[in-house]
């Protein structure tokens, strides 16, 4: 991307940032596929093949919980020698100089904490989480539990289930709550990373809309939410979020 390409929006972008009370971010998949980790709906995605339906719901892990924990394993696995990229840190950079930011996240890859992000909802859970569908005694795992072990509860034994949200679930109501407060009460609305087909996290965008926010979107393709953007970037997140970061930081610092 050529420096000047761009830079009417990044500084349009800079300009609403530094002057908001209030920021909200949703991301999705494509905030971490420049740190290595496949998304959902792409080529290579977790879903390639339509296998999000026997993978991801209460009915698979119903049907063959081994197959599904497999899934959760391997990709627990996978995190364990991935980190958070440029996108991710950016995004912590910006909550840092803005007077409120809320980060509203579909990953349930953790690593916009890593990244150093303080206030983030978790939509869809976390896949750090073991959570017992007996007893809804939850445990959070770190890297250095990574094994291949289907987990069961140490309280009652019944075989645990990954701490995710799947299709056909109700989002925590608190998350989902928050998520939709932040995005009626934002100045400037950033999506990125996201194909905004996964409901009701897409709609997010549309709530800031109508509260008559600034929207922000970052990804590469467009998307249904993309009309509803004042400045796009058909850009990697981890190309274009830190330049605006940075833009917003020698501002806030000069
Ligand atoms: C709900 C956790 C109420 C698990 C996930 C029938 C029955 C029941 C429900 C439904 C139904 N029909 C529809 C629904 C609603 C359903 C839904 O939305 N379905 C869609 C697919 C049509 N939603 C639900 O079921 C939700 N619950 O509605 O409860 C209810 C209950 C019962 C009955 C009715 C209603 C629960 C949804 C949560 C599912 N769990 N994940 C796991 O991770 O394994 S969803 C999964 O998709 C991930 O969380 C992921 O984050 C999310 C969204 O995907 P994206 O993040 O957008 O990723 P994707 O790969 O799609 O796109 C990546 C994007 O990044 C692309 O646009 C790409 O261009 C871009 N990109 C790539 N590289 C980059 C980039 N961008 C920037 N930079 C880059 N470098
Ligand atoms: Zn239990």
């Amino acid at each position: 991307m050529s420096p000047t390409e761009h830079a009417d929006d990044i500084a349009l972008t800079v300009d609403r940032l530094a002057s908001a009370d209030h920021v909200c971010c949703l991301t999705g998949a494509g905030v971490s596929a420049e740190s290595g980790i496949p998304t959902f709906r792409g080529a290579d995605g977790f879903w390639a093949g339509g296998r999000a339906q026997d993978l991801a719901t209460p009915e698979a892990f119903a049907r063959d919980p081994e197959k599904v924990w497999e899934f959760y394993l391997w990709r627990r696995g996978l995190l364990t020698e991935k980190k958070p990229n440029p996108g991710h840190l950016a995004l912590a950079a910006i909550e840092q100089h803005v007077r409120r930011f809320t980060l509203v996240t579909q990953n349930v890859d953790d690593l916009h904490r890593l990244a150093g992000s303080r206030n983030i909802i978790e939509l869809h859970g976390n896949l750090w989480i073991d959570r017992c569908p007996a007893c809804s005694r939850e445990v959070h795992r770190s890297i250095e539990d990574v094994s291949n072990q289907i987990p069961h509860c140490d309280s009652c034994g019944a075989m645990m289930r990954p701490g995710v949200v799947w299709f056909g679930e109700l989002l925590p109501a608190e998350a989902i709550t928050t998520a939709q407060e932040a995005a009626s009460s934002c100045d400037i609305m950033m999506v990125v990373g996201t194909a905004a087909v996964v409901q009701p996290a897409a709609s997010l965008a549309n709530w800031a809309k109508a509260n008559g926010a600034f929207v922000v979107e970052v990804n590469p393709e467009a998307t249904p939410v993309s009309h509803l953007a004042d400045a796009r970037f058909p850009l990697p997140s981890g190309q274009i979020l830190p330049q605006i970061a940075d833009s917003l930081v020698s501002r806030a610092t000069s």
